[in-house]
């Protein structure tokens, strides 16, 4: 499966095609070891386009020039080689396991934020069906008590999924749902107990303080737990994306990054940038609405996907 697929009929052209189009090509002036200024400025103008924002934009384009002064990109292919291998690099520095952390006993808890519309209630859903189709027993709980309809629409999607479901009333504390829905994951002994939860209040200090409070109640009710707490940021949204994870970085301690809606767009550039802006591993892209199009990350693959896409 291309991981980003092409958001239009239009013959596009690949993030390699265009870099090698007009900011490579002086070979002439690269195989004599060096890389014309106007080369780097243009690879880095589509390097920024592509929503790799300032900083990792910078440290790529001076890896590249540093590669070049030392004769190691002569050709496009070594070019490209260097570029992927950069790019690989920048997502597998720090901390970089994707794997999700299961509990050692009881259920393994998996605490959902992100601002309203990220994707996370889809996430959950395809979560659970992944997890229900390598045989765990799941629970999911809609903690988003805060938006009309968001309790039905994570409904459907356990039951989609075969999942089981606890929900509070509207209106109730989500702090409370989640305590519940701890002593029903245990009661119901299954594996997995996934928590939603809202993305809009009437305040981001409200956003803060609730979700803190969500997390330091699961703790209290099973003192590992949250194993997991996945940040879901919308892929379609550039840079935005990094001040999103700085945010919630700074009220909740954030275990893995998901970034959804990378099939419509040529700017996945933004998931190396959030990984370096926070030093959170990214653990799972979302690649459409349906409950299939999730994928667990791979750093080398999501390089050369990047530079081939569209
Ligand atoms: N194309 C695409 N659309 C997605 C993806 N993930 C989610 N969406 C869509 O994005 C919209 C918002 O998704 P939700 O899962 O409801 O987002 P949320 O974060 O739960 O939003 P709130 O409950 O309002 O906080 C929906 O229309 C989803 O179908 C994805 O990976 N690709
Ligand atoms: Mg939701």
């Amino acid at each position: 499966m291309r991981i980003l697929r092409k958001s239009t009929d239009l013959p596009k052209r690949s993030l390699w095609e265009k870099i090698r189009d007009v900011a490579l090509m002086d070979v002439a002036v690269i195989a004599k070891g060096g890389v014309s200024a106007g080369s780097l400025e243009k690879l880095e103008e589509l390097l920024l386009q592509a929503d790799f924002g300032v900083p990792t934009t910078m440290k790529l384009v001076a890896e590249v020039e540093r590669l070049a002064k030392l004769g190691k990109v002569k050709t496009e292919d070594e070019f490209l080689a260097a570029l992927e291998r950069e790019i690989t690099a920048a997502l597998t520095s720090g901390e970089n396991d994707p794997r999700l952390r299961l509990a050692v006993s009881g259920p393994t808890v998996i605490l959902v934020v992100g601002v309203n519309g990220a994707g996370k209630t889809t996430f959950i859903g395809k979560l659970a069906t992944r997890m229900r189709g390598h045989g765990k027993r799941v629970m999911v709980a809609a903690g988003d008590t805060f938006r009309a309809g968001a309790v039905d629409q994570l409904r459907v999607w356990s039951e989609r999924a075969g999942a089981e479901f606890v929900s509070g009333r509207a209106g109730a504390d989500p702090a409370a749902v989640a305590f519940d829905a701890i002593d029903a994951a245990v009661a119901s002994d299954v594996d997995v107990l996934i928590v939603d939860t809202a993305g809009r209040l009437h305040t981001s200090e409200d956003l803060m303080t609730e979700l803190k409070k969500v997390a330091r109640v699961i703790t209290k009710r099973l003192p590992d737990a949250p194993h997991e707490t996945l940040l879901v940021l919308d892929g379609t949204i550039g840079q935005n994306a990094v001040q999103q994870a700085k945010f919630f970085t700074a009220a909740v301690p954030l275990t893995g990054l998901v970034v959804s809606k990378l099939d419509g767009t040529a700017r996945g550039g933004v998931v190396v940038a959030v990984h370096e802006a926070v030093n959170v591993p990214v653990k799972f892209i979302g690649v459409g609405e349906q409950k299939d199009d999730l994928l667990p990350f791979d750093a080398a693959g999501f390089a050369r996907e990047l530079l081939s896409s569209e």
